[in-house]
């Protein structure tokens, strides 16, 4: 799972990734700051407790010790129960209007985003920076106009990569209809992250309203409009209202209006305070929980912490208070569970010690989509296995099941294979 931070310049993106990812990157108030994007893996909680939990009580059920019962994950990790799955974050340049035909960074930095499961992209909700990221003071943009820029931009980044071979791959359509431009589509898509299953659902929405005769006569802005629907499908895109410390609290609710009416999610956020908060945390200042609403001030902290940075840490206490943690939590788990439908599986070789080859318990938790059958969960951890698919065990019940039957969240799958 990988997800892209996008947005204008200067809204918060590397604010945003070094929080989350706790790596450090350049931060600064003006544009371009970040040129290569960066790359780093934030954890999130599974929305169940780690399965070891319910190992553990299997055996005190039948008299048997438990206490030395602990997973070990091969990537993210386990706390108290709750597992924490990574997801690969990108922070890449600024996007400024024209970027697909290279101004600004240009699509370089577009490039950087393929192979994106979703976006975020970063609004500056405070409004004090310009479409270019100059802080220019208040009233510089439109969140709402910084909103439909971007998607704009990204389709049009779109419609270039499907323009280069456009008279050549739209020939298809002459002899095979709609199935010749889908493939055309597809073929040149798939380099950016497009599966089938987005080319298909682009497509048959895009069809909705218009006509897919003649492809060939198409003018730019009907190819801009199949770009548009093409984007929604590869390049699924959330908000984070970001700055929500400094916003207006009306300028605040009407992009969130604008953006829950598209039925998309918007979370508004506060990365600085955030990673403040982490970076405080992490030096043991304060006890915060990533997420939480609130935290507290250790002895340490009483200590060693000035005035000055205890006010700042009471600022961001209101802060927290006023939107409701910093949003990042909540607004990425939205988008993977319930906007992506993403579940969480634990693939074990053992199905009643729920452990790998080397004996370790619950190794892999993998995040693969709602509606993944057996087989399915198969083919995600090895081809081979996929292929050689006989039967699976779900380790919570012992019961055989099937290749079509379909995984839930949580479920602990032995699969047998003939490899
Ligand atoms: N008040 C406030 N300032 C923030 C917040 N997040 C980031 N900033 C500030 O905004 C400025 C830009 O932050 P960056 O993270 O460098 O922004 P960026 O989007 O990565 O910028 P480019 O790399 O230039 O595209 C910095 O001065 C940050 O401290 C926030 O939530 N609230
Ligand atoms: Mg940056």
């Amino acid at each position: 799972m990988k997800i892209g931070l996008v947005g204008k310049p200067n809204v918060g993106k590397s604010t945003m990734f070094a929080a989350l990812t706790q790596i450090n990157v350049e931060i600064a108030n003006y544009p371009f700051t970040t040129i290569d994007p960066n790359v780093g893996i934030t954890l999130i909680q599974a929305r169940h407790d780690c399965p070891t939990k319910l190992l553990r009580e299997k055996l005190e059920n039948t008299g048997r010790q438990s206490e030395t019962i602990e997973c070990t994950p091969r990537t993210g990790s386990c706390e108290n129960d709750v597992r924490l799955i990574p997801v690969t974050l990108v922070d890449v340049a600024g996007l400024v209007p024209g970027a697909h035909e290279g101004k600004g960074r240009g699509n370089q930095f577009l490039s950087d985003l393929s192979q994106c499961d979703a976006l975020i992209q970063v609004i500056d909700a405070s409004c004090l920076t310009d479409l270019d990221g100059n802080p220019i003071g208040t009233g510089a943009c439109d969140p709402i106009e910084e909103h439909e820029f971007l998607i704009s931009e990204l389709a049009s980044w779109i419609l270039s990569i499907i323009n280069q071979g456009w008279v050549r791959g739209v020939r298809r359509a002459q002899s095979d209809g709609d199935k010749g431009l889908m493939s055309y589509l597809y073929n040149t898509l798939n380099g950016i992250g497009a599966k089938e299953k987005h080319i298909n659902s682009g497509f048959n929405k895009f069809k909705i309203n218009e006509d897919t005769i003649n492809p060939w006569d198409w003018e730019e802005s009907k190819k801009h409009r199949l770009a548009l629907k093409l984007r929604e499908e590869i390049f699924p895109l959330y908000v984070a209202a970001n700055k929500a410390d400094i916003a207006q609290e009306s300028e605040l609710n009407k992009l969130i209006e604008f953006v829950n009416n598209k039925n998309s999610i918007i979370f508004p956020t506060s990365a600085d305070s955030e990673l403040a908060l982490r970076r405080a945390n992490n030096a043991n200042l304060i006890e915060y929980n990533f997420g939480s609403e609130d935290f507290i001030i250790t002895e340490v902290g009483k200590q060693k912490l000035s005035e000055n940075q205890i006010n700042g840490l009471e600022k961001i206490k209101s802060t927290l208070s006023e939107i409701g943690g910093t949003g990042f939590t909540k607004l990425i788990d939205k988008i993977i569970f319930e906007s992506l439908e993403k579940i969480v599986v634990y693939p074990v070789q053992d199905e009643n010690k729920w452990t790998d080859g080397d004996g370790k318990i619950l190794p892999d938790a993998l995040l693969v989509d709602k509606g993944t059958t057996a087989k399915g969960l198969a083919y995600e951890v090895h081809t081979d296995l996929g292929d050689g698919f006989i039967k699976a065990v779900d380790g919570k019940t012992s019961r055989i099941i099937g290749s079509e039957h379909e995984l839930n969240d949580g479920d602990v799958i032995k699969i047998h294979s003939k490899v």
